[in-house]
């Protein structure tokens, strides 16, 4: 007794987890008020019952996830390789969190993807392309999908992306990201109940993150976040910030002053490039607002 036992966190909820050893389902909670613990984690379990444990040490990180704000920050997934942000055609998306999603997968040194979905509400579909251009200018891969009219087409597609990677599905509540991982995961609402049961969090709570295995492969995961409307990024640091926007790079080192915050300093690349047109403004007032959110603090 007393060993240690590995297992994959698959599902969060407050400072309650659920874990996978071996196919083992392990309820654990972390020692003391820690919650420093996220969904994809691999962890060292010890045991105070037969289907609990306590989580005793947390392994190396690969990636980690998350936002935050000037008062708390949410891990989102540790151990991820790539984000998807599930956008559609209608509802509208927000530019604000797409861009916010993809700055931190940069910061967080993960791929991001952007999947489109609604295809067949094609009385918005150019105007939404349109919307995505600067995206996809920026290298950002967008594959188009309907879960609905075409649902084998949207499986086929993305499952060679999925494959051998561990990916997280993010989006506005309403895109159909919860379509999509009907589709991708297919006992995926039986595994939702179950872990729902397990974790006690109530009827009808979906506000968990919980990670799949698919495709019967061990190391392709898919994990399902809850919808949000915020996506703070109080954790980056200004260096960190310039460098996740892409698009600065070619221009980072040009502004007259070494320490150039590209807002308003004479003689500077990057406002020059937005100038002329070669970083999207959308995209530099962005940098903005997150240079001023991470500058704020509690007193
Ligand atoms: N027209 C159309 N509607 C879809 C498609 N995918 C999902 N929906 C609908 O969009 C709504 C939101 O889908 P849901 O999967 O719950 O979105 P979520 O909030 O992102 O999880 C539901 O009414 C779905 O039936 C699609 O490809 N085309
Ligand atoms: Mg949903
Ligand atoms: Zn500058």
């Amino acid at each position: 007794m007393n060993e240690y036992i590995a297992a994959t966190i698959i599902a969060a909820h407050g400072r309650h987890y659920l874990a996978d050893a071996d196919g083992a389902k392990l309820q654990c909670v972390t020692r003391g008020k820690k919650t420093n613990v996220a969904v994809g984690d691999q962890v060292r379990l010890l045991m105070t019952s037969p289907n609990q444990g306590v989580i005793e040490k947390i392994d190396e990180r690969a990636s980690l996830l998350y936002r935050s704000d000037q008062y708390k920050s949410k891990l989102l997934a540790a151990n991820v390789t790539q984000l998807f942000i599930v956008v559609a055609t209608e509802p509208g998306f927000a530019d604000d969190l797409i861009s916010r999603a993809l700055v931190a997968a940069d910061a967080a040194g993960i791929e991001a993807r952007i999947i489109l979905n609604k295809t067949d509400v094609v009385a918005a579909l150019d105007k939404t392309r349109e919307r995505l251009q600067p995206y996809a200018a920026l290298g950002y891969p967008i594959h188009e999908v309907s879960a609905r009219t075409r649902p084998e087409e949207a499986v086929a597609s993305l499952m060679p992306l999925l494959r051998g990677q561990a990916s997280i599905l993010i989006g506005q509540s309403g895109m159909g990201k919860s379509s999509l991982i009907n589709l991708l995961v297919p006992d995926a609402e039986i595994a939702v109940r179950e872990i729902s049961a397990a974790l006690d969090t109530g009827k009808h709570t979906t506000t968990f993150t919980r990670l799949y295995h698919i495709g019967g492969e061990p190391d392709t995961v898919i994990i399902d976040s809850p919808g949000f409307q915020e996506f703070g990024l109080y954790h980056l640091s200004e260096g960190m910030l310039e460098r996740a926007f892409r698009e600065f790079a070619p221009y980072l080192g040009g502004c007259k002053f070494y320490n150039c915050r590209h807002l308003i300093e004479p003689s500077c690349a990057v406002l020059a490039a937005v100038e002329a047109g070669q970083i999207a403004r959308m995209r530099h007032t962005l940098y903005g607002q997150l240079l001023h959110e991470s500058a704020q603090t509690l007193y």
